[in-house]
């Protein structure tokens, strides 16, 4: 027993230890937590990849177990002072239920809706989207994965007829020859991950970054393309013109294994390097290396993160880095392939088992009849009941409290108060609902906003499955029980759906969820028939697809063929546009956003754990020094970004490690120094991602 090295949960008892997995990012190092009189410590644990290593987020993240800032009984919105107060779990459930019910009566089943997030486990997310479904019979439901690698997934699904992040193990990375990573950070997004990379190099790989920024993956790149943001389509289409004008292309593989080549042909028969430069600035010489690197490999592997997708043309950007993969016969090579670096803890499993808009468990299409068919049996209600598609989170969260969107929203496991676009517009929407319910184990700034708070497990503190940004699916081992008074997701969501006198309310017991969920997947893209928590146990996880108890696991797809109907990949012509909204002499500067390592997503948690605030206390504005000079602002100073949307303020960075026509800023923290007041919320038609990675602002001093 590789996976469980220590002893799983045992009924009726708490173990003094066990072996788990991280709560935070798609990495899903494998950890053991060890319970001691002066509470929970974090070990490292072997596990196929991280190999020992975390972050310092990982090694923290049992300091949240005891926080004193911890939820553990409800809160209610008294009427009269407008504030939070403690109640007790009936008052609670019955404000829920009275407010559900009136809000659905006066406004229709549709007038309810529901976020989830990709941080929750599999067994959750399935919970929630059936819940949707059956017991508030709502087509809306969406989930924080849309502002994460949706645009990667619907390109992938697209190409190769399924979205399975990287469609390989992670080692495969470590025997890359040349590896392209497109505006990802791994340094600080997926730190235990940089030990593939180091073997890489090591082997005598190339690496090749493209980034705006300098970041600290960038420093340990043999090649850096230091992109404009928003041009990494330009890029892909001319790297793909090189290698067809320079005789790369592989003519068997695109004809043995592929359709739809000739229109992209056309396409990037325009794309002359010298075009892509004057766009992107990334000088021919360096994109025509790049191309050479990737097509002269043995092995070569592309992988796209959010610095490619977050765009309103983020699947046509991936799309571009699939048709040059495909067109190089990487898919489905040994050790070659593109990939997209899935981001949150289960952002895989996540949008597998039907908390998206369109989808039902199984990855399957909500409206695909015989999908509806399936699906409904397993539920035991008819399939005429199910509702049809809701509308992606960007575009639910717009409506909210408007005349046509709900009146009442439920949120698990997101804070778009801080991680929306243009979230002050979606802060004010949540204030017109009549109902909000956030289910949190901590009061983060979309909780403070709601009229009931729930509190919930952490982590340790349940059982359940991810699925991590392999596709490989792990198991979750609970440490302890709940403190006194908190409910897990499963239990809350199957209280009130006694409650609501629904059926559908499901079990709250998290093995009974996955043996549902697998009966529900069968059959489906991603089926998880033949996986069983044993059989987790029992390995280092299982990849689905995994259709039966006695057959293969899938770590490798595309071997043989790719999972359209007639086994092709398909190629789409892709053309560059300019971002949504371009600089202008009002907003001169191009403002783009990511992460820094000691902190978490909408910081809700990472900015409660002491290491991790003195590691990274405050936002900040990077500046490159030139201008800075120009602006005449010093480093540290506080100053003002201001875009058409609103304004945010936090300190300036000063840093050649930028290009002096863009500013960046981490989007972690709320309040004032929130960067998502001033993003862009224009969506991509394809995923409904929204554009958080470029827009025009001014920088001045306040
Ligand atoms: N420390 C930490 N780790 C995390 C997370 C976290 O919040 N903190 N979150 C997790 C999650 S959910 C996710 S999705 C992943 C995200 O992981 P990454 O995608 O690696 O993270 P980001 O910092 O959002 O973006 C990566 C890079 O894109 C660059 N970039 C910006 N605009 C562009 C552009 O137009 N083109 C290109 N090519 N690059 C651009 C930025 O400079 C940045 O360095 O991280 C996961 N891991
Ligand atoms: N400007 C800008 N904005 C971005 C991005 C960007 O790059 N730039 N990235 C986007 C991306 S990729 C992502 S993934 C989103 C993420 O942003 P959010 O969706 O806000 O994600 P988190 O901050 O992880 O929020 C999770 C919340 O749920 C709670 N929580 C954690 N686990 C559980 C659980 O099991 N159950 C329940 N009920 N609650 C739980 C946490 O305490 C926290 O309050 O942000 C997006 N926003
Ligand atoms: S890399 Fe991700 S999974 Fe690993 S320790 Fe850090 S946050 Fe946790
Ligand atoms: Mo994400």
């Amino acid at each position: 027993m590789t996976d469980g090295v220590r002893p799983a949960t045992r009924p009726g008892r708490t173990p003094r230890e066990v072996a788990t997995h991280c709560p935070y990012c798609a990495l899903q190092c494998g950890m053991i937590l060890r319970e001691e009189t002066d509470g929970v410590t974090v070990l490292p644990r072997q596990f196929p990849t991280n190999r020992g290593g975390l972050c310092q987020k990982g090694w923290t993240s049992a300091e949240l177990l005891d926080h004193p800032e911890r939820l553990t009984t409800p809160l209610l919105r008294d009427p009269s002072t407008g504030e939070l107060r403690p109640a007790s779990w009936d008052a609670a459930l019955d404000r829920i239920v009275t407010g559900l019910h009136d809000v659905q009566q006066r406004h229709g089943r549709d007038a309810v809706a529901v976020f989830g997030g990709g941080g929750l486990t599999n067994e959750k997310a399935y919970a929630l989207g059936r819940f949707a479904r059956v017991a508030l019979r709502t087509r809306h439901i969406d989930y924080n994965g849309r502002f994460c690698m949706s645009s990667a997934a619907a390109a992938g699904m697209r190409a190769f007829g399924v979205d399975r992040g990287l469609p390989f193990p992670l080692s495969d990375l470590g025997r890359a020859d040349t590896l392209l990573l497109v505006g990802a950070n791994p340094a600080e997004t997926m730190p235990p991950l940089m030990r593939w990379l180091t073997e890489q190099r090591e082997r005598g790989g190339r690496l090749i970054v493209i980034d705006p920024r300098v970041t600290a993956t960038a420093r340990q790149a043999d090649l850096h393309l230091q992109a404009l943001p928003g041009t990494d389509l330009a890029v892909a289409n001319a790297l793909l013109h090189i290698a067809l004008t320079e005789g790369y292309v592989d003519a068997d593989y695109i004809a043995t294994r592929t359709a739809g080549f000739t229109a992209v042909r056309r396409t990037v028969a325009s794309w002359w390097p010298a075009r892509a430069e004057a766009l992107s600035g990334v000088p021919v010489a360096d994109l025509e290396e790049t191309a050479r690197a990737l097509a002269t490999a043995q092995r070569a592997i592309i992988l796209t993160a959010r610095g490619a997708e977050q765009h309103a043309k983020g699947v046509d950007t991936v799309s571009g880095f699939v048709n040059l993969a495909l067109a190089l016969g990487l898919p489905g090579r040994p050790g070659s392939g593109y990939g997209c670096l899935t981001g949150q803890g289960n952002g895989q499993g996540g949008r597998e088992h039907g908390q998206k808009a369109d989808q039902l468990p199984g990855y399957r299409k909500i409206d695909d009849l015989e999908a509806r068919a399936h699906v409904a049996r397993v539920w035991g209600v008819p399939a005429d009941e199910l509702p049809g598609p809701g509308v992606p989170a960007y575009q639910l969260l717009d409506s909210l409290g408007t005349d046509q969107g709900p009146r009442a929203l439920l949120v698990f496991g997101s804070n778009p108060v801080v991680s929306a676009p243009r979230a002050g517009r979606i802060e004010s929407r949540l204030r017109d609902l009549d109902l909000l319910v956030v289910v949190d184990f901590l009061l983060s700034e979309t909780a403070a906003l709601a009229d009931v708070v729930l509190p919930t497990a952490q982590w340790a503190e349940e059982d359940g499955t991810m699925t991590n940004l392999e596709g490989r699916v792990l198991r979750r081992r609970a440490l302890r029980q709940p403190p006194p008074g908190v409910r897990t997701d499963l239990t809350i969501l199957a209280d009130l759906s006694t409650r609501l006198e629904l059926r559908g309310g499901g079990s709250a017991d998290p093995h009974t969820v996955f043996e549902e969920l697998r009966r529900a997947s069968a059959g489906g893209l991603a089926d998880y028939a033949g996986i069983s928590w044993d059989r987790i146990d029992a390995a280092d996880g299982v990849f689905w697809p995994c259709p039966a108890d006695d057959g293969p696991d899938s770590p490798r797809l595309f071997t043989d063929r790719f999972a359209t109907p007639d086994g092709l990949a398909r190629f789409h012509p892709v053309e560059h546009r300019p971002a949504a909204e371009e600089v202008c002499p009002e907003y001169p500067l191009h403002f783009t956003t990511g992460r820094v390592l000691a902190q978490y997503q909408s910081g809700t948690q990472t900015r409660r754990v002491a290491a991790l605030r003195r590691a990274a206390p405050d936002a900040f504005v990077e500046l490159h020094p030139d201008l800075a000079e120009r602006l005449g602002v010093t480093d540290g100073e506080p100053v003002r970004v201001v875009s058409r949307r609103g304004e945010f303020q936090a300190p300036a960075r000063l840093s050649p490690a930028i290009r002096s026509d863009t500013v960046f800023a981490p989007f972690h923290w709320g309040g004032q120094a929130r960067a998502n007041s001033v993003t862009n919320d224009a969506v991509d038609p394809v995923s409904g991602m929204p554009e958080f990675k470029i827009c025009a602002v001014r920088v001045e001093k306040p």
